[in-house]
């Protein structure tokens, strides 16, 4: 067991981010096994889950837009995605296969008007979603990251963690990424100059 100190957080390992899913990341269901036998080694675990009220503002439809585009909003561009993680509905709940015996599950994104990639800040990036003080609040201080995807929601993840202040370890083999125009790289050389540990 790992000390006291130190948490697991799940990103978003949701059935829509997994094949078949409304916004499949490739191969994002094959994390699952491992993540499972991590979360035995954590003092603490915490899950996110993505949770968007039907007509959010991050869906193309609601923009009659196409998916993938980028628009402005006031907190700065926005990727337009398919529908997905709709609260309530089987995309929306955990892959079946994920162990959900967390001490917390935090949802995320439940706002009609920002989205929220980051298990910590929604995407003004100063919009706290409460994580920070529940960990620091435990003594929580080094966290692990996993999940989905690598280079959306864990990327935030760990960006907002390192600047709060936390020691940041990506598992990065425990990720998939979705890999949007070059959103794999720009994640992976932001993680090294904010000091974030990759491991795989
Ligand atoms: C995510 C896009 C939209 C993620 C969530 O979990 O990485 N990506 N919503
Ligand atoms: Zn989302």
């Amino acid at each position: 067991m790992r000390p006291a100190n130190e948490a697991l957080v799940v990103i978003d390992v949701q059935n829509d981010f997994c094949p078949g899913g409304a916004l499949a990341v490739p191969d994002g269901d094959a994390i699952v096994p491992g993540i499972n036998a991590l979360m035995a080694e954590f003092p603490a675990v915490v899950l996110t889950q993505d949770w968007h009220p039907a007509g959010h503002s991050s869906f193309a439809t609601t923009h009659s837009r196409d998916p993938y585009d980028t628009i402005q909003m006031p907190y700065g561009p926005q990727v337009l995605w398919p529908d997905h993680c709709v609260q309530g509905t089987p995309g929306a709940a955990f892959h079946p296969a994920l162990r959900t015996d967390a001490d917390l599950i935090l949802r995320k994104g439940f706002r009609p008007g920002i989205d929220s990639y980051s298990a910590f800040f929604e995407n003004d990036r100063m919009t706290p979603t409460g994580l920070s003080g529940y960990l620091r609040e435990r003594g929580i201080d080094t966290i692990t990251l996993a999940g989905l995807a690598t280079d959306f929601c864990v990327s935030y993840s760990a960006l907002d963690g390192a600047r709060l202040g936390f020691r940041i370890t990506v598992r990065e083999d425990l990720t998939r990424a979705i890999d949007l125009s070059g959103s794999l790289a720009a994640a992976r050389a932001a993680w090294g100059q904010a000091g974030i540990t990759v491991a795989a």
